[in-house]
C-alpha cells in the first residue's frame, strides 16, 4: 500500500496510556493501577479513542506480565469501554521471549506485534524472526488481530516475509503502526515516516504512526495528511508542549481527535474500527 490515494473517511486513534518505560514515581499522573486504567480507558474513549494499547503495572507500579494482571484488566476494560483492548507483547526490554508469547492467554482483541530487532536507547528490544513468526502464527490460531509495529525500515521487508510465509492475519486485514523517534529506530520525521509507508506491502489494510517526545505532533501531522491514523499516549509522550507536562491522556487524545476533525477525518467509532481492523466480536 503506498500513499493513500483515495479519502480515508475516519481516523483510528489508539491511545497507549502507560507503556513499560516511565516510574510511577517520576510520574504519578502515569495510570498504573486498575482503576487508574479504567478511568483513564473511560475518558480517553468519550475523547476520540476507539482502541487501547495496554502494559501492565504490578502492584508496585512495575511492568508485569502477569497473566492474573493482564486477563483482570483485559476483562474490566471489556466490561467498561468498548474499546478494542490491544496487549503489549513487547512489554519491556527486560522480560522473556516465551513470556511474551503468554500474553495471548488473556484474548485480547488485538496485541502488538514488533518486526524485528531496534536498538531501544541503551537497551535492545528483542524480536529475533522466529519469536515474530511464532507470535503471528499463535495470534491466527487465537483469533487475536495483530497490529504490526515498525520501528525501522527493515522491520517493513520482515511484515511482507511473515505474511508471505502465513498468509493473512485473522479478520483478513493488515494494520501496521510505525512507532517513530526511537533512539536507534527509525527518526521521528514525515520524511522517514512516508518513506516507510511508501515500502509498505499490498496487503495492509491501514497504517497508524505515533512519534516519540517531541516528534509526536509533526508525525502525527504527518499521518493525517498522508491518510494514516493516530496512535497518542503518555507511552510516547509526556509533553502536552513546551514546558507543559503531560495530566491525563485524555488531553493527547483530544488534541488528536481536534486535529483529524479539522483534517475532515473525524475520530472514528469503536465499532468502525472493528470493522477496519477485523477484529473478532468477543460479546
Ligand atoms: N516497551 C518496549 C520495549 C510493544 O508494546 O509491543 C516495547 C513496546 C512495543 O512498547
Ligand atoms: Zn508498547
Amino acid at each position: 500500500m503506498a500513499l493513500s490515494k483515495g479519502s480515508v473517511a475516519g481516523t483510528l486513534i489508539t491511545v497507549a496510556p502507560t507503556g513499560a518505560e516511565l516510574a510511577k514515581a517520576d510520574f504519578p499522573q502515569l495510570p498504573t493501577t486498575l482503576d487508574e486504567l479504567v478511568e483513564t480507558a473511560v475518558s480517553c474513549e468519550a475523547a476520540g479513542a476507539a482502541m487501547i494499547h495496554l502494559h501492565i503495572r504490578d502492584g508496585e507500579h512495575r511492568p508485569t506480565l502477569d497473566p492474573g494482571y493482564l486477563k483482570a484488566a483485559v476483562d474490566a476494560l471489556r466490561e467498561q469501554t468498548s474499546l478494542i483492548i490491544q496487549l503489549s507483547t513487547g512489554g519491556s526490554v527486560h522480560d522473556p521471549l516465551d513470556q511474551r508469547l503468554t500474553v495471548l492467554d488473556a484474548e485480547p482483541d488485538s496485541c502488538s506485534l514488533t518486526c524485528g530487532t531496534t536498538n531501544f536507547g541503551d537497551d535492545v528490544f528483542l524480536n529475533p524472526y522466529g519469536f515474530m513468526s511464532d507470535l503471528y502464527v499463535q495470534a491466527q490460531e487465537r483469533e487475536v488481530v495483530p497490529e504490526f509495529e515498525l520501528f525501522d525500515l527493515g522491520h517493513v521487508a520482515s511484515l511482507a516475509r511473515l505474511v508471505d510465509t502465513h498468509g493473512l492475519p485473522f479478520g483478513g486485514k493488515v494494520h501496521v503502526d510505525f512507532v517513530t523517534g526511537v533512539p536507534g529506530g527509525m527518526p521521528g520525521t514525515p520524511a522517514a515516516l512516508l518513506a516507510g509507508v511508501a515500502l509498505l506491502p499490498p496487503e495492509v489494510t491501514s497504517w497508524s504512526a505515533t512519534g516519540i517526545g517531541r516528534s509526536h505532533l509533526p508525525v502525527a501531522a504527518a499521518s493525517l495528511a498522508a491518510g494514516g491514523h493516530l496512535r497518542v499516549g503518555m507511552e510516547d509522550n509526556v509533553v502536552y508542549a513546551r514546558g507543559v507536562p503531560v495530566e491525563h491522556n485524555s488531553q493527547l487524545v483530544e488534541r488528536a481527535a481536534h486535529l483529524a476533525e479539522v483534517m475532515q477525518r473525524p475520530a472514528m467509532s469503536t465499532a468502525d474500527a472493528r470493522t477496519m481492523l477485523g477484529v473478532k466480536d468477543r460479546g
